[in-house]
């Protein structure tokens, strides 16, 4: 067992969950400040957002970032505020890098493409390279996105070809339908194909986010949790919130003996 600090992420909006899912799913500045306040309160470290437009459907749009990080920076000036590049399926890379304009200190990145649902969620070599270069003009700390495992290689040749920094960190995103499904034997394979030196989070989708969360705090690993991956607390109970996901998973890490991060950590862990 691992004791090294515990680094929750609280996905808390996503581009696809909707308030008819569960009406805890924040859209508004002031909705998205109060979640990440509560997950903060209950150990998060990590705010990954997606932003919403007044109607709830996605958007990409900087203005809209830009209220969304000044109104969770009034409520919790410490936590590490992520943006997704990834947005919603069928956006445009402009679209998707629109938040990079705000040189935010955080920020994601796909590092493949797959089967999304229905969908298909697009990430050519081009658009991947065009992202990370706009995300390392701004500084902006990137973290991998690994939706299937040649996701993984694909950063890796990146890395080769100076356009992504080492040390790589990696969130590895299981369970989504079409792509890599969420069990333990599969993030244990991904953990054989990375870099000693990369550091690593978890998120599972739906069921598997519980399994894969105490899977990664035994491995000394860290997780993402939160409504954009999951709206159920427990088999067929909605979720109040992200904050009680991240509630369940600090309980977890208490329980195996994991101290929960400060922020301080956390930023020193993620290279921040
Ligand atoms: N909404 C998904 C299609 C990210 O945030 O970087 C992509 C996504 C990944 O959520
Ligand atoms: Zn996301």
């Amino acid at each position: 067992m691992s004791n090294n600090p515990l680094i929750i992420t609280a996905a808390i909006c996503g581009a696809e969950v909707t308030k008819a899912d569960n009406p805890a799913v924040p859209y508004s500045a002031e909705e998205l400040a109060l979640e990440a306040q509560r997950c903060y309160e209950h150990g998060a470290r990590v705010i990954h957002l997606h932003v919403r437009n007044e109607d709830g459907s996605a958007t990409q749009s900087k203005d809209v970032f830009a209220k969304a990080i000044a109104a969770i920076k009034a409520k919790v000036p410490d936590v590490i505020i992520q943006v997704s590049t990834g947005g919603a399926v069928g956006m445009t890379v402009d679209e998707r890098t629109g938040p990079l304009d705000l040189a935010p200190e955080f920020c994601t990145l796909t590092t493949g493409t797959c089967n999304f649902g229905n969908d298909v969620f697009e990430n050519s070599m081009p658009m991947i390279q065009a992202i990370a270069k706009k995300a390392n003009a701004a500084g902006t700390r990137i973290e991998v996105e690994v939706f299937d495992a040649g996701f993984v290689d694909n950063a890796l040749t990146l890395v080769k070809k100076g356009i992504i920094p080492e040390p790589l960190h990696f969130d590895f995103v299981l369970g989504v339908p079409g792509a890599m499904t969420g069990t333990v034997d599969r993030l244990e394979f991904l953990l054989s194909t990375i870099p000693q030196n990369a550091t690593w989070t978890v998120a599972g989708v739906g069921r598997f986010e519980m399994p894969l969360a105490k899977a990664a705090i035994e491995k000394g690993g860290h997780v993402r949790v939160g409504l954009e991956d999951n709206i159920y607390l427990s088999k067929g109970v909605l979720a109040q919130g992200s904050w009680e996901l991240v509630k369940n998973v600090a309980e977890m890490a208490a329980q195996a003996g994991r101290p929960l991060a400060t922020h301080q950590q956390a930023r020193q862990i993620l290279g921040i």
